[in-house]
């Protein structure tokens, strides 16, 4: 009997160590980055991500890229039944956060989209954030009327 039980002590010792006590990783400070592609050539893009804040938070004040003129951070809002766009100087994400760039909210927009940029490529996008930290992300693109490719894959 005695035997038997600390072998159920042992099974139970290590079912508790099993359990995910610990808080998940960390998420990195831009998740699911991607970039739509404007329907009509040479208008602007817009790109989507998530702003992890991490243990400490941060603020988003730039996004750069090497294949576009300039990005400029919107917020979409609806007013008087119109859809307009409201550029946004810098984004909070306060610590253990996030803040999700979307189609209909917050967006990146894009002018001058290298014309080497197409569907399926990827595109090297440049974070930078108000604690010195700079994070490029190599994020996929579609074109104009394709979802987000993290939804698709979901
Ligand atoms: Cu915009």
């Amino acid at each position: 009997m005695r035997p038997r039980l600390s072998a159920l002590a042992a099974l139970l010792a290590i079912a508790a160590c099993a359990e995910p006590e610990a808080p998940p990783a960390p998420a990195e400070p831009v998740t699911q980055a991607w970039v739509r592609l404007p329907a009509v050539d040479g208008r602007p893009g817009a790109a989507y991500f998530t702003l992890n804040g991490g243990a400490t938070g941060d603020t988003l004040i730039a996004v750069e890229s090497p294949m576009v003129a300039t990005i400029e951070l919107h917020e979409s809002a609806e007013q008087d039944g119109r859809m307009t766009m409201v550029p946004i100087r810098a984004v909070d994400v306060p610590p253990d956060s996030a803040v999700r760039f979307a189609p209909g909210g917050r967006h990146a927009m894009l002018f001058g989209i290298d014309p080497g940029v197409t569907r399926g490529a990827r595109i090297a996008l440049d974070f930078r954030f108000d604690s010195g930290r700079d994070l490029r992300i190599e994020a996929p693109v579609v074109a104009a009327g394709d979802p987000n490719p993290y939804a698709a894959a979901r």
